[in-house]
């Protein structure tokens, strides 16, 4: 082991494998989602036996990172040690791990340049996403106490000049069986701070996440998470302070918990966009939000769906037309402070003639809701309306066939089931408040409708 250690340390060694005790290791997270549980709880890392240490310095420290992340694959603990800096200056893919930590207690950024990472950036196609880095494979753990650094500000500059610009996503977790990532600060990201996308049993903790934009271009799209084709995800415990949605749920995302999270200056937390693509069946389903404190939010609580036909809000903002559901979501205990909405719910999305909404009913239906134990006050910009819940009309088409109607004519109900309970939202002038509602049942909602 000795002598395994003193050969990979000589001189110019950019990675090695450290003596046990030569180097300070964080103590291993034992995350367990709490106060509310996953059906089937996380799976439990295995040991860790062996040490890596990165070491920091070079231009670009991806290969360095990659080299200890092969030397400590298979029960081992890849560190970079505090006060280290690290730029990470070339694309990397770590979706090969299985048994490993990564004990960030350094500070962790990228180059920053655009023209290299526009091109090499890995490609995510949802959204037109791409990422600096990719992390995946089996039973991988991400803590320490460091910071990742996404070096924004140059991407919101070129974003304002090209809105077709691919962004990098800070922190991307690809096809991960099982693992966590807790205790990191994340700053500056040039679009979403984390996206989970293909992944199972992975839990989120203890994250802190800021940065904005010093110049007048505003930094867009930072979404703390997205969850897309991913089940049994958890987050919790973390303070968020972005401008887009404090957490996304992305196409088939299924039984995902998300609870005590502070939230400043998002557009809440969110079912979608859902539907944006055409021929796709996007799938979102028992999903439970539990104990939030929204505030600067444009919405607290949202769903938002496409309608039926295409619709173009702007140049990359544009879908509709696709299918799915959205199913058995509950909000519960949430704080509104100085939002727009405190909840949010439109099958209109990207749509903003509802004559054209009503005209096109959305393909993916909207079922099993709850929104329960909301309070706060929302802010000035609709006083005193302090909701929306718009639904597609119900789809109307002649099928000769169908045995439930005598007359020929079946009405597809693409929205219902939604429930509101125990909501005392007030608005900050003092009036009563109301809901703009269409398309709903009333009687399932204990809050004070008004035609919308
Ligand atoms: C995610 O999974 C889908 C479906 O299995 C696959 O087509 C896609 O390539 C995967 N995406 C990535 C980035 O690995
Ligand atoms: C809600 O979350 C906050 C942290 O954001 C925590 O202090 C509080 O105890 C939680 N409340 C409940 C009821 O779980
Ligand atoms: C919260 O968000 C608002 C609006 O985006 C911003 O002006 C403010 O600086 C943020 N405050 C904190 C404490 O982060
Ligand atoms: C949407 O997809 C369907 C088939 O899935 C196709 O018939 C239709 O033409 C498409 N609509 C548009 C506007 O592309
Ligand atoms: C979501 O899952 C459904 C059912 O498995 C599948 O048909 C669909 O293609 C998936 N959609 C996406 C966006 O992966
Ligand atoms: C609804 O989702 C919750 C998790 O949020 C889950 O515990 C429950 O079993 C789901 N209900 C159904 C009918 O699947
Ligand atoms: C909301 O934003 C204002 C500035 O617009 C800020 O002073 C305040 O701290 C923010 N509230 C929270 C809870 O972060
Ligand atoms: C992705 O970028 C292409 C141009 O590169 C654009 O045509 C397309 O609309 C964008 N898609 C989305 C969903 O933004
Ligand atoms: C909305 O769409 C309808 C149907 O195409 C059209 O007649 C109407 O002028 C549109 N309204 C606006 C405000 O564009
Ligand atoms: C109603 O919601 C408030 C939060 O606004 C909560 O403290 C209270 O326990 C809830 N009441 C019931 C009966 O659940
Ligand atoms: C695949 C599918 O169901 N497409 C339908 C989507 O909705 C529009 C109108 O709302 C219909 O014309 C499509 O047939």
């Amino acid at each position: 082991m000795k002598f395994l250690s003193l050969l990979l340390a000589l001189p110019g060694t950019i990675a090695y494998l450290a003596w046990p005790g030569s180097v300070h290791l964080s103590p291993r997270p034992q995350i367990e989602a709490s106060p509310k549980h996953q059906a089937i709880a996380h799976a439990k890392s295995t040991p860790r036996w062996k040490t890596c240490v990165v070491e920091s310095g070079a231009v670009d420290d991806a290969p360095a990172i990659l080299r200890a992340a092969k030397l400590c694959n298979y029960g081992g603990v890849v560190v970079f040690p505090k006060g280290k800096k690290y730029t990470i200056g070339t694309a990397l893919d770590l979706t090969f791990l299985k048994h490993v930590d990564f004990d960030i207690q350094g500070f962790i950024t990228f180059s920053d340049d655009v023209n290299y990472w526009n091109k090499n950036g890995f490609y995510l196609t949802f959204q037109n996403a791409s990422t600096y880095w990719k992390f995946g494979g089996e039973d991988v753990n991400i803590y320490g106490g460091g910071t990742l650094d996404g070096n924004g500000q140059s991407w919101y500059d070129a974003y304002a000049k090209d809105i077709y610009i691919l962004r990098p996503i800070l922190l991307a977790i690809i096809g991960l069986k099982g693992g966590s990532v807790s205790n990191l600060k994340m700053r500056f990201s040039p679009q979403y701070y984390n996206m989970i996308m293909n992944s199972t049993d992975v839990i989120y903790s203890d994250i802190d996440i800021a940065g904005g934009s010093v110049s007048k271009n505003v930094a867009k799209n930072t979404d703390g998470w997205d969850t897309y084709r991913s089940d049994r995800i958890t987050i919790q415990n973390s303070v968020v302070d972005n401008g887009d949605d404090c957490v996304s749920f992305k196409p088939n995302s299924t039984n995902i918990l998300v609870q005590n999270l502070v939230c400043n200056g998002s557009h809440g937390i969110s079912v979608g966009s859902l539907g944006q693509y055409n021929g796709t069946y996007d799938i979102v389903e028992n999903v439970y939000v539990y104990n939030i404190s929204m505030s600067n939010a444009s919405d607290g609580a949202r769903i938002k769906v496409w309608p039926g036909a295409p619709a173009a809000m702007s140049g990359d903002l544009q879908g509709g037309g696709g299918s799915g559901h959205v199913k058995n979501i509950t909000y519960d205990l949430f704080y509104n402070n100085n939002n727009d909405y405190a909840i949010e719910l439109t099958q209109c999305y990207g749509q903003n003639n509802r004559t054209l909404c009503d005209m096109y009913p959305s393909n993916l239906t909207i079922s099993d809701i709850h929104f329960n134990n909301f309070w706060g006050t929302t802010s000035k910009k609709y006083d005193p309306k302090v909701g929306t819940l718009i639904c597609s009309s119900p789809t109307v088409s002649a099928d000769a066939h169908n045995p439930l109607e005598g007359s020929g004519l079946m009405i597809r109900q693409v929205c219902g089931d939604i429930h509101a309970e125990n909501i005392t939202i007030t608005a900050p002038s003092g009036k009563t408040p109301y809901y703009a509602c269409a398309n709903v049942d009333t009687k399932l909602l204990d809050i004070p409708c008004r035609a919308g």
